[in-house]
């Protein structure tokens, strides 16, 4: 066996998985089961220990899903070229590992968090990709000589066990390129050898032409069942959610006072454009609802079931908030903050229609991939603008922001509370459920912490002595900003200077001037909230309920 037919072989066995997945894809494209490489991905994302999701989610932040998925193929690719190259010596093994990877598919996508609702449509790309892949893997073997059909001459012998290994280098080769031992006292399966028919001496049985068609045929499959797959829409498309008009809001925004913005470059804008606002979730890929067959059901602890399609909340009374969410896997200083104008519906009036019954405490509302959220009933009732949201910054929500309806509840962190593409809402009890991120190690209940990050100056940046700026923002959501100060080196708490408030349920932002001497000097900013809590100097890690410390900035005064 020279190591230029191995690495032929090992080909075979990599374009074999790529023909399964290819198709796979393909099948979960048009039939819309789960797709093979996000089902694993999914189940990886699901099953991934605490420490290393929230290493994801701080070092590769939303590049952590193209990684995922990356890596995902990079390991089924490794895989699969091994299993190609084992079926050199070993045929059998090479076809259960195909096999194997088919199963991992269907398994993920029975077990995991899926799109598809229906059981045989979600596993059915699995099964396919394991068909498939298999039967690739087989004609691959065939070419190299391997068939599953041949016994052995007597009828009476098992068949020829393609590991055996002539050890010696002079025994007479099968037909699947398996040497055999001719010593009938050490061999697994003594007489094969001697019984071997005279072709199998053809060097290997290997057809180079019907490998090379057969590998060629199985890489075109999996290259074009990839890219269609990827082409296909896959749900609604942009132009149907862009041509979606939404309603003028019977209750609008307060007009944003005229100097809500921080007085100094490079802070964040005050209000964040959809296309740079934060994405957290756990969806490999974003769900394309068609706001024609979403419907949302409100049950549980209610005296009446409601269920709402998207045209019953266009219809309803609709109003218009500045709101400013929060990620609780937001570090001191992070990015996972942004604060957008939502339109929605007042998720209070349907729980009033639907009449919360005695003895509830909580909300579980689950996505259309089946994630769960728990949010404390209190919050959706107590007075606050808790919205089924439809629009966000002037338009239908993006599709990474939970199109076509979402929950967006002021003063919660988005895994309490912001449920994207939002299907099912049931009122029920704490105690009778635990949502997905509460297994995880999160806390049950999560009001976002008071905090405030510096923009300007950057980490480092080079300062000109004289009097300079620092700016930012600061939050504590539905309690609002009442104050922020700024420590220069070990020196004493300044005021700085915050920006027109917008409303309590909005970040604020400030400036703070400064006279920058020569030398590096350390800008430490805190936030006091209008309950008087001053934000804790106390360094705590995102896990369990929000990180926790001061923000602080070396710059560079030269
Ligand atoms: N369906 C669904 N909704 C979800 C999540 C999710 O993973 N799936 N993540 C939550 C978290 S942790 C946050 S912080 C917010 C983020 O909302 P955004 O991506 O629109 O900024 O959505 C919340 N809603
Ligand atoms: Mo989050």
């Amino acid at each position: 066996m020279t190591s230029h037919q191995r690495i032929l072989a090992a080909l075979g066995g990599l374009l074999a998985a790529a023909a399964g997945l290819g198709l796979g894809e393909l099948t979960a494209a048009l039939a819309g089961g789960t797709s093979p490489v996000v089902g694993v991905g999914t189940q990886l994302i699901d099953l991934a220990p605490g420490p290393a999701k929230d290493w994801a989610v701080k070092n590769l932040g939303t590049a952590d899903k193209p990684i995922l998925v990356g890596g995902v193929l990079v390991a089924v690719a490794v895989f699969a070229l091994v299993a190609g190259a084992v079926g050199v010596k070993r045929p059998r093994v090479a076809l259960g590992m195909t096999v194997l990877l088919g199963l991992l598919a269907i398994l993920a996508a029975a077990t995991g968090r899926s799109l598809a609702t229906n059981a045989v449509v979600r596993v059915l790309p699995g099964v396919i990709t394991l068909l498939v892949a298999t039967a690739g893997m087989y004609l691959v073997l065939r070419a190299r000589g391997y068939s599953l059909r041949r016994k052995s001459p007597t009828s009476a012998q098992p068949e020829i066990e393609p590991g055996t290994e002539n050890k010696a280098g002079t025994g007479i080769k099968s037909e699947a390129g398996t040497e055999l031992k001719p010593d009938a006292g050490t061999g697994i399966n003594p007489e094969a050898g001697t019984e071997s028919k005279p072709e199998a001496e053809a060097p290997d049985g290997f057809d180079r032409r019907k490998f090379l068609v057969t590998t060629f045929a199985l890489g075109a499959v999996g290259a074009a069942g990839g890219v269609v797959s990827r082409v296909l829409p896959g749900g609604v498309d942009e132009a149907t959610r862009r041509g979606i008009r939404l309603p003028v809001p019977a209750s609008r925004a307060k007009a944003l006072p005229a100097g809500v913005a921080a007085d100094a470059a490079g802070v964040s804008p005050f209000t964040t454009p959809n296309k740079s606002f934060y994405r957290v979730d756990t969806l490999l890929t974003v769900p394309k609802v068609d706001p024609r067959n979403w419907e949302l059901r409100i049950h549980g602890m209610v005296d009446k079931e409601i269920r709402l399609n998207f045209a019953d909340l266009l219809n309803r009374k609709l109003i218009e908030r500045d709101i400013t969410l929060t990620c609780v896997s937001n570090e001191v200083g992070g990015p996972y903050v942004g604060n957008a104008r939502w339109i929605g519906v007042p998720i209070a009036e349907i729980l009033r229609e639907a009449g919360v019954q005695d003895g509830a405490d909580a909300v579980k509302s689950t996505s259309v991939d089946g994630l769960t959220i728990g949010t404390p009933l209190a919050a959706l009732t107590d007075g606050r603008d808790a919205i089924f949201a439809i629009g966000m910054n002037g338009e239908p929500l993006p599709f990474d922001h939970g199109f076509p309806v979402r929950m967006v509840v002021p003063g919660l962190y988005g895994y309490v509370s912001a449920t994207k593409w939002i299907v099912d809402f049931e009122v029920t009890r704490f105690d009778d459920f635990s949502a997905y991120w509460t297994d995880r190690g999160w806390s049950v209940e999560a009001p976002i912490k008071t905090s405030s990050r510096i923009d300007v100056p950057k980490g480092f940046a080079r300062v000109k002595p004289g009097p300079a700026v620092a700016a930012g923002v600061a939050w504590a959501q539905h309690r609002g900003i009442e104050k922020v100060e700024v420590q220069v080196d070990d020196g004493p708490w300044q005021e700085a200077k915050l920006a027109d408030e917008a409303g309590i349920d909005i970040w604020r932002q400030w400036t703070f001037r400064w006279d920058a001497t020569s030398g590096n000097h350390t800008l430490t900013v805190r936030a006091t909230d209008k309950t008087g809590q001053v934000q804790t100097s106390d360094r705590a890690a995102p896990r369990p309920n929000g990180s926790s410390g001061l923000h602080n900035t070396v710059v560079m005064v030269e």
